[in-house]
């Protein structure tokens, strides 16, 4: 079979992701310091696979130092986190700081920086306290937007001196589409506004978060960026039909330039303002908070991406009593003949990093971006071990070269694309399909106190940040 070879550019970042709740477990975590996710877990810990969730997770709390000799080993050249802003405080209206936390995060960055790897942090990967959704409605407040301004300012203050990269939010529009778009999150409302309203106050918070960054300046290092990390999902319609299209062009406005848009270019698209308008969830703003959104962009941008998105035009009747939901523009559309990753439900389509860098290139004046997260989640990997006990797992190799090639090419035609973060760098816990869907370069034997095993990917990586090249079969190329 014929192979490509491609060269990875100098000073490319190629490192791995996890988020403080999905891997720390809450040793030592107080009983007032519960996230959102761990309020959900608790209120439904039925739905988790197998119960598992964050109450122990990967324990990277005490098992921080063995992680990061991992990372060492494999040659990481960045690793990203987040900080869990409910852990972090122990009071939320005073931004009063939990010392033994934050020696903990201390640590961890000391630790990741005396190995030759480096932090990038982000400030909120749905680890919203919990005690802010029971009391003000979470990010439907703009009082929980100020308190989260606090917190960040108290994180910059400590760390700004350590860490280059920082990011306001991972997917900020996920933990919203899940509760109130589709209800099927704790707590189980529908309410297309509330979604909106939410959407609004977590870019309002990116721009508040970015003001704080240029003001402070001082406690940072010099060459410090601040960026967020979205999940745009690449659309693509099903036909060249003007209706096809239309429900693609829909989709967009609503799941990608919601974010995209007042981020990267300082504001909301007309055409989906007007949507917002005819569907009465036009988000309470005032003209103060769009001109803080229009002179506050990121410095860079992160971007997730696991799947293409195909939508076409609604064949069904949309029922009049039904409130208002996107869906109203679009239906879902099964590619016949897709490759799938089957465990997680999602098309494997390496395309879509092309796509989405020619999109930066050409859309977004060519910002700064790194693929934030890419990775492919499988179930029982036990049964690809070898007689080593070593999980080979091929298919992960594949879908990582093939998606980097498509970066690759991006790079080549223009984009400024600087890295490609791996989920994850250890299995962890998902939301619900907790430890069901292994993504890690490393395992995690559950049933063996939690050991840890490098899997074959993790030789393959570390082969490719060595030999700052690979290679991919020509005919498994998407052209
Ligand atoms: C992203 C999240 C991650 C991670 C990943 C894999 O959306 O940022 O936190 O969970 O998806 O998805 P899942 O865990 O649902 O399989």
């Amino acid at each position: 079979m014929s192979t490509q070879t491609w060269k990875i550019p100098d000073g490319f970042i190629l490192g791995a992701a996890a988020s403080a709740w999905q891997t720390e477990g809450w040793d030592g975590k107080r009983p007032s310091q519960d996230s959102y996710l761990d309020m959900w877990y608790k209120n439904a810990a039925h739905i988790w696979h197998n119960g598992n969730g964050p109450a122990v997770a990967t324990d990277f709390y005490n098992r921080y130092k063995e992680d990061i000799g991992y990372m060492k080993e494999i040659g990481l050249t960045h690793y990203r986190t987040s900080i869990n802003w409910s852990r972090f405080l122990i009071d939320y209206e005073t931004a009063e700081v939990d010392e033994v936390y934050a020696g903990y995060i201390d640590n961890v960055i000391n630790e990741l920086i005396a190995s030759g790897v480096e932090p990038m942090i982000c400030l909120e990967h749905y680890e919203i306290p919990a005690a802010l959704m029971e009391k003000y409605g979470g990010w439907g407040s703009k009082h929980v937007v100020d308190l989260y301004t606090a917190y960040t300012e108290k994180v910059l203050q400590r760390y700004g001196d350590r860490v280059k990269y920082w990011f306001t939010f991972n997917e900020p529009i996920v933990p919203q589409t899940r509760i109130y778009l589709d209800a099927i999150r704790y707590p189980y409302e529908q309410n297309t506004k509330k979604w909106m309203q939410w959407n609004f106050n977590k870019a309002l918070a990116t721009a508040k978060a970015v003001q704080l960054f240029r003001a402070g300046k001082a406690w940072l290092r010099e060459d410090a960026k601040i960026g967020v990390i979205l999940n745009p999902e690449v659309t693509y319609a099903r036909s060249s039909a003007q209706h096809d299209q239309k429900a693609a062009h829909i989709y967009d406005l609503f799941f990608n330039r919601v974010f995209l848009d007042p981020c990267i270019k300082g504001g909301y698209p007309e055409e989906l303002m007007e949507l917002l308008v005819r569907h009465e969830i036009v988000f309470d703003h005032d003209e103060d908070e769009l001109d803080l959104i229009k002179q506050h962009t990121v410095d860079f941008a992160g971007i997730n991406l696991y799947y293409p998105c195909r939508v076409k035009a609604p064949s069904r009747q949309w029922n009049d009593s039904t409130p208002f939901h996107p869906a109203y523009y679009y239906e879902h559309f099964e590619l016949p003949g897709r490759k799938m990753n089957p465990f997680r439900g999602w098309e494997i389509y390496p395309r879509i990093v092309y796509d989405m860098a020619m999109r930066m290139k050409n859309e977004y004046g060519n910002i700064e971006w790194l693929i934030a997260e890419n990775g492919m989640g499988v179930e029982d990997e036990k049964r690809f071990k070898n007689e080593d006990g070593i999980i080979q797992d091929d298919y992960r190799i594949e879908f990582i070269s093939s998606h980097l090639a498509e970066a690759v090419k991006g790079i080549t035609d223009g984009s400024n694309c600087k890295g490609y973060m791996l989920w994850a760098f250890t299995d962890n816990v998902s939301p619900m399909n907790a430890f069901k869907n292994r993504y890690g370069l490393v395992e995690i034997h559950l049933e063996q106190n939690r050991r840890r095993a490098l899997k074959k990917s993790a030789h393959f990586y570390r082969q490719i940040i060595q030999n700052r090249q690979f290679e991919t079969e020509l005919d498994r190329l998407y052209k």
